[in-house]
């Protein structure tokens, strides 16, 4: 995929409407400092677009950044993270809900795990909520780079029994520092984006 320019087109508060945007729409949700934020430099190829940080509880806002005027990567804020005080994560969590309901350009949320963990509770719930409402869920594992490449097999495994992920499930090793993975999401996206070239 060429990237020709990206836009950090919107920032939402707790307190905004969010955009009724015309154009399709990739949504990044999983735990706070899992590597959203990350992957999304990553897909973009910016190194700091995205603000990350090694302080979970970075991303306070969804991001909308548009990309090429043909779709948007959705950086929303993680969840699991208390330190905000438990009133205001609970404000986060429903404003990343309230946006996994209602937008209408929503093609598909990215769930990224750490490779090297179970799955937490709010992990489960997230994935069982992915597919309780019919989108096909895509599994990152993230931070690929901190495993061996001999315990990969055995990681996956661990998060596909776990998740209880169907043969059919897609699950992507992936990690932002050696970007092993990052072709399999671009093709994923560009399923939604263009159509057209990948029935050729
Ligand atoms: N080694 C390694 N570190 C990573 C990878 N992805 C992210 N990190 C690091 O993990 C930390 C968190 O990354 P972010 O991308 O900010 O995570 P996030 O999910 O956006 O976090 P919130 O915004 O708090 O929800 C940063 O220090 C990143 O450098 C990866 O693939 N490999
Ligand atoms: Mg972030």
């Amino acid at each position: 995929m060429k990237i020709k320019n990206v836009e950090l087109e919107c920032v939402c508060g707790i307190t905004s409407t969010l955009p009724e945007n015309e154009l399709p729409e990739f949504a990044f949700a999983g735990k706070s400092n899992v590597g959203k934020s990350s992957l999304i430099n990553s897909l973009v190829q910016r190194k700091s677009l995205a603000r990350t940080s090694s302080e979970p509880g970075k991303t306070q806002t969804i991001n909308y950044y548009n990309v090429n005027k043909e779709f948007y990567l959705v950086d929303l804020p993680g969840y699991g993270y208390t330190k905000a005080g438990k009133a205001e994560a609970a404000k986060w969590g429903r404003m990343v809900e309230n946006y996994l309901h209602t937008s209408k350009q929503l093609k598909l949320i990215f769930l990224l795990i750490d490779i090297r963990h179970e799955p937490g509770k709010n992990d489960l719930q997230m994935y069982e909520w992915v597919v309780y409402q019919g989108y096909r869920p895509v599994i990152i594992a993230t931070k690929a780079d901190k495993i061996k490449r001999s315990q990969l097999a055995k990681h996956k495994k661990m998060l596909r029994d776990a998740l209880g992920l169907k043969q059919e499930d897609v699950l992507i090793p992936f990690s932002s520092v050696s970007k092993q993975g990052l072709e399999d999401v671009y093709a994923l996206i560009e399923e939604y984006v263009n159509p057209a070239v990948s029935e050729e």
